[in-house]
């Protein structure tokens, strides 16, 4: 029950994105993709989902799936572009409503529905897709947002934004609608599974610089991970995450990822000139 991943790291934010497939059937589901964005322009490109999408082709591989384990805040999502090319479903956490509810209202973005409905499939805790031979199933992983999800596949665990590789820690708990101790439940939760769990995290922001790292495993992050190691117990994280995110600036691509990402990655809709705007609402946030 061994998925073959491939991971595709983007310098530009640090991000993680994977191929996950069944190497019976060649099902594959593409893991958080990244739709690249220049601020500066405000110029959108496709360069980091035509790697991934050419790396299905090239291999022979089904796209059926787009796994988003939350609705980032830091980067823009390519799951609406790999949609509108391949047909693939796009799957996100059911609390997907709840930041919808949130950040639908900070941009008077009207055409956003909290009903989930721009995505394919809301999944929740004990819920299953088919990917092949293999499931995938999903654990609700709150905390740093309240929709965050780990999808586990065969050995596999996609954790997204919770912990991080053992010499960076954790994700941050200070997003609207995120919460240090719930943050610290879920990753308890994650660190429940078999110990030889192979864990994709969703970001790496290469500590002391060292080459950028993805994988490890639920008892290497038992026995190292800086923030959450088996010795640390549910306050001293708290008050360590709680310290560390008073200190910590908003991300440089907050405001375009989340009126995009809460439309499963889809730009606004045009002005009636025809221009597409993102929306910076003044000290909103
Ligand atoms: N400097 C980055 C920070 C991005 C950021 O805040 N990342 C979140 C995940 S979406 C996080 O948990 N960061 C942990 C940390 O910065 O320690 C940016 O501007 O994009
Ligand atoms: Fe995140």
């Amino acid at each position: 029950m061994t998925p073959l991943v491939q991971a595709f790291f983007d310098p530009a934010t640090s991000t993680v994105s994977y191929i996950v497939s069944d190497p019976i059937s060649l099902q594959a589901a593409i893991v958080d993709p990244v739709l690249d964005f220049d601020p500066k322009a405000a110029r959108i490109s496709t360069a980091s989902a035509d790697k991934l999408l050419a790396q299905i082709a090239d291999q022979g591989l089904a796209l059926t799936y787009v796994l988003e384990t939350h609705a980032h805040a830091d980067h823009l999502s390519a799951a609406e572009l790999i949609r509108e090319r391949t047909g693939a479903k796009i799957v996100i956490g059911a609390h997907i409503t709840q930041v919808q509810k949130t950040f639908g209202p900070l941009f008077d973005a009207d055409d956003v529905h909290a009903d989930g409905r721009a995505f394919d499939h809301l999944i929740d805790e004990g819920q299953t897709l088919p990917l092949g031979e293999l499931n995938i199933s999903v654990l609700h992983t709150p905390g740093h947002t309240p929709a965050c999800v780990t999808y586990r596949i065969g050995d596999a665990a996609f954790v997204g934004d919770t912990l991080f590789m053992p010499d960076y820690g954790t994700a941050r708990a200070d997003f609207p609608g995120g919460d240090a101790a719930v943050l610290y439940r879920s990753i308890r939760k994650i660190l429940a599974l078999p110990p030889e769990t192979r864990i994709f995290v969703g970001h790496d922001y290469q500590p002391a610089g060292r080459d950028p790292q993805w994988e490890t495993t639920v008892a290497a992050e038992r026995e190292g991970n800086v923030h959450v190691r088996d010795s640390v117990g549910e306050a001293e994280f708290v008050a360590m995450r709680e310290a560390r995110d008073a200190t910590l600036a908003a991300p440089t691509l907050i405001l375009p990822s989340l009126q995009v990402n809460i439309r499963a990655g889809a730009l606004p809709p045009p002005e009636p000139s025809g221009r597409v705007f993102l929306r910076l609402p003044v000290n909103a946030i």
